[in-house]
């Protein structure tokens, strides 16, 4: 029996619900998800492990989430874009996600296009059925529709939020890739170093609690991570654009602050299995989405590049 592994990339427009099934397969909360379009801004690596059974040959899917495609109109925008390009590099496999409650528009064209020019199979994921409810005759002109294209291997149903289907497509996905190499070690699901998870999942209670402009123009930066057996104690910056985002941010007597403080603080503490010790601080630097030096210094591959030196991807 051979041991099937390789690289997916999960391909799609803003809100599709990308992020949402690479926590799903993955079985774990890996990247933060929210209502509001451009919540992923960085490609986001799972590994799912599945184990060698009677009938089965193991096998090791190394999922990539990627932000959705749109056309960029600031460094930002470039460079989720690149993120998304980087996660299509070399994959084996793409899954397209569409949401079938929206009618495929011109963006899905473009989409399309990026898939097909890869040269590599793609897998089309209709998701959010669940929304269909009785409805699910509303399914088949969609699939009709993109079925026309004739350039995906699989079209498969799914609702990612309720698990539905993702059995038959992990299937289909296993069978679709090559015999490969264990890439990762068995305990390892994702490379992402703990401490920008922590940043992710402050930068999500600021999409919970924050709207219009303010989601948007906030990043999230570690500037203290130190973790020791009981207790971690960690320092964070919450940039925003403008003076009236930052008191949006911090509230009446500081009581914003405190709440997302306080929710993301309860989160870190679970994922990392010790007491937290969360100390958020307000920065404006405005317009730093326009910012290609800021935008890149945002990134933790860059960071870890740059403290210790190339590494082996
Ligand atoms: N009803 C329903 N909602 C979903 C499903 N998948 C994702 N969503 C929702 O769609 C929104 C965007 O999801 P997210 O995973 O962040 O999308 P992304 O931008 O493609 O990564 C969130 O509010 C999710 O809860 C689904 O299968 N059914
Ligand atoms: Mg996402």
């Amino acid at each position: 029996m051979t041991f099937h592994s390789g690289f997916v990339c999960i391909l799609g427009r803003p809100n599709a619900g990308k992020s949402t099934l690479l926590n799903a397969l993955v079985g774990q909360k890996l990247a933060i998800i929210s209502p509001k379009p451009q919540t992923t801004r960085n490609r986001i690596l799972g590994v799912i492990h599945l184990p060698k059974s009677k009938k089965k040959s193991g096998a090791q899917v190394i999922l990539l989430d990627t932000p959705g495609v749109h056309r960029p109109d600031s460094s930002l925008g470039r460079k989720m874009m690149a993120e998304v390009r980087e996660g299509m590099d070399g994959s084996n496999l793409i899954l397209m996600i569409v949401d079938v409650t929206h009618r495929p528009e011109q963006t899905d064209q473009f989409l399309v296009q990026m898939a097909e020019k890869s040269g590599t199979p793609i897998f089309l994921l209709l998701n959010k059925i669940d929304l269909l409810r009785h409805d699910k005759s509303k399914l088949l002109p969609i699939i009709n529709e993109y079925s026309k294209l004739q350039i995906f291997r699989e079209v498969i149903p799914i609702s990612a939020l309720k698990k539905q289907g993702l059995d038959l497509l992990l299937e289909k996905i296993v069978e679709a890739l090559p015999q490969g190499p264990h890439y990762f070690p068995e305990d390892q699901i994702t490379d992402q170093p703990a401490r920008f998870m922590a940043a992710e999942i402050i930068r999500e209670q600021v999409l919970r609690e924050t709207s219009e402009e303010v989601p948007y123009a906030v990043t999230v930066l570690i500037e203290q991570f130190e973790q020791l057996p009981k207790l971690t104690r960690i320092a964070a910056a919450i940039f925003c654009e403008r003076q009236g985002q930052k008191a949006i941010l911090i509230g009446q007597r500081g009581q914003m602050l405190k709440k997302l403080g306080t929710a993301a603080r309860q989160q870190i503490e679970r994922m990392l299995g010790t007491r937290v010790f969360l100390e958020l601080f307000v920065k404006v630097r405005s317009s730093w989405r326009e910012s290609r030096e800021f935008v890149e210094e945002l990134d933790w591959r860059r960071q870890l590049h740059d403290f210790v030196g190339p590494s082996q991807h």
